[in-house]
C-alpha cells in the first residue's frame, strides 16, 4: 500500500471505530433497541476488503457487519438513522443493526442468521456467471459459521459451478462465547475450503496491508474466471460478542494482548511518523459522526400505517 492508500484505510478503520463507540453510548441512552454486535478490533478486515473491491462488486455480511457496510461507502448518517429506527435510515428503520442493506452500493444484505449470507452470495455469483457480468461477490462470515450446513452447501455449489465468489471468514477465535477450537476439528477454517478444492489463504487480519493485498490479488483472479476462493482472516474482537456480554469466557490479559496490536492505533502511529496529519483526519470523522447523530435524532419515526410496506408473501 502506498501512503495515500494506507491513509484511506486508516480513515475507514477509524470511522468504523468511532461509529461503533458512539453506538455503544447511544445504546446506554436507550436510543438503540435490540441486540447489537460490534466489530471493534476487526476493522482491518472491513477496510482492507472494502478497498480491494470495485464499485460493481457485491457483498453479503452478518449481524457484525456495520464496518463492512461503512467500507462500501454508505454515508454513515443513513446507518445511524437506521440504528435509531428512523424513517431516514438506509432501510427506513425496519432493519436495524443486524440488517444493513444498500443494494445501490452492492450490499445485498447483512443477516442475523449465522451463515445465511453465504448461499445468498452464491446466488448472486451464479447470476454474474449466467448473465456474463464481471462483478465478484464477497461474503463475510465468522468462524462459527463454518459449522452450519449452509456453509458447506454454499462452498460445494460455488466449487462445482466455478462461481465468482470470495468467501471471507473472520476468525475471531470465538463463536459467540465458545472458543472455536472446542467445536471444530481443524486448526484453520481454511482447511474446510480445501475439502471443496477451493483455493484458500490465511491472513494476519490485524495487518490491514496484508488484508488488502491478498484480497485484491484474489479478487482479480476470481474476476479473471478462476472460480471461487476462500480467505481466512485471523482477527479478534476487542468488544464483547454483543452489548451486555459479561465476557467470562476469556481473560482480560488475552484481550489486552490483542489490544496492543490494535490496527487503528498502529496505523495512526505509522502515518504520524510519515508526516500525515492524523488529528485532522480524526477531527473530520468526529464532525461526520456528530452530524450523523444529529440527523438520526432529528429524523421522524416510520409511520405505523406503513408497517407492512416491503413485506412480501406468497399465496
Ligand atoms: C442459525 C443460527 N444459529 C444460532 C444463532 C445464534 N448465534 C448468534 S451469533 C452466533 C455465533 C456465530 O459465531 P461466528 O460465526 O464465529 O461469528 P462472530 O459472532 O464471532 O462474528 C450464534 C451461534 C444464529 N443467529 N443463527
Ligand atoms: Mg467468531
Amino acid at each position: 500500500m502506498d501512503i495515500e492508500l494506507l491513509t484511506e484505510a486508516y480513515t475507514v478503520m477509524k470511522k468504523i471505530r468511532r461509529f461503533e463507540e458512539t453506538l455503544a453510548v447511544l445504546y446506554t441512552e436507550n436510543l438503540i433497541r435490540g441486540s447489537m454486535h460490534l466489530c471493534i478490533g476487526q476493522e482491518a478486515v472491513a477496510a482492507g476488503v472494502g478497498l480491494a473491491m470495485e464499485a460493481q462488486d457485491k457483498m453479503t455480511t452478518t449481524y457484525r457487519g456495520h464496518g463492512h457496510v461503512i467500507a462500501r461507502k454508505t454515508p454513515i448518517k443513513y446507518l445511524m438513522a437506521e440504528m435509531l429506527g428512523r424513517e431516514t435510515g438506509i432501510n427506513k428503520g425496519r432493519g436495524g443493526s443486524m440488517h444493513f442493506t444498500d443494494v445501490s452500493r452492492g450490499v445485498l444484505g447483512a443477516n442475523a442468521i449465522v451463515a445465511a449470507g453465504l448461499p445468498h452470495a452464491v446466488g448472486a455469483a451464479y447470476s454474474a456467471k449466467y448473465l456474463k457480468e464481471k462483478f465478484v461477490t464477497v461474503t463475510i462470515f465468522g468462524d462459527g459459521s463454518t459449522n452450519q450446513g449452509a456453509f458447506h452447501e454454499a462452498l460445494n455449489l460455488a466449487a462445482v459451478y466455478k462461481l465468482p465468489v470470495l468467501f471471507v471468514c473472520e476468525n475471531n477465535l470465538y463463536s459467540e462465547m465458545t472458543p472455536i477450537e472446542e467445536i471444530v476439528p481443524v486448526e484453520h477454517m481454511a482447511e474446510r475450503a480445501e475439502a471443496y478444492k477451493i483455493p484458500s489463504y490465511i491472513v494476519d487480519a490485524y495487518n490491514v496491508e496484508e488484508v488488502y493485498e491478498v484480497t485484491k490479488r484474489v479478487i482479480e483472479e476470481i474476476r479473471a474466471g478462476k472460480g471461487p476462493a476462500f480467505i481466512e482472516m485471523k482477527t479478534y474482537r476487542l468488544a464483547g460478542h454483543m452489548v451486555g456480554d459479561a465476557e467470562i469466557y476469556r481473560s482480560k490479559e488475552e484481550v489486552a494482548e490483542w489490544a496492543q496490536r490494535d490496527p487503528v492505533k498502529i496505523v495512526a502511529e505509522r502515518l504520524a511518523k510519515k508526516g500525515i496529519n492524523v488529528n485532522a483526519i480524526d477531527n473530520l470523522i468526529e464532525k461526520e459522526i456528530e452530524e450523523a447523530v444529529d440527523f438520526a435524532r432529528e429524523s421522524p419515526w416510520p409511520d405505523p400505517s406503513q408497517l407492512f410496506e416491503g413485506i412480501y408473501y406468497g399465496e
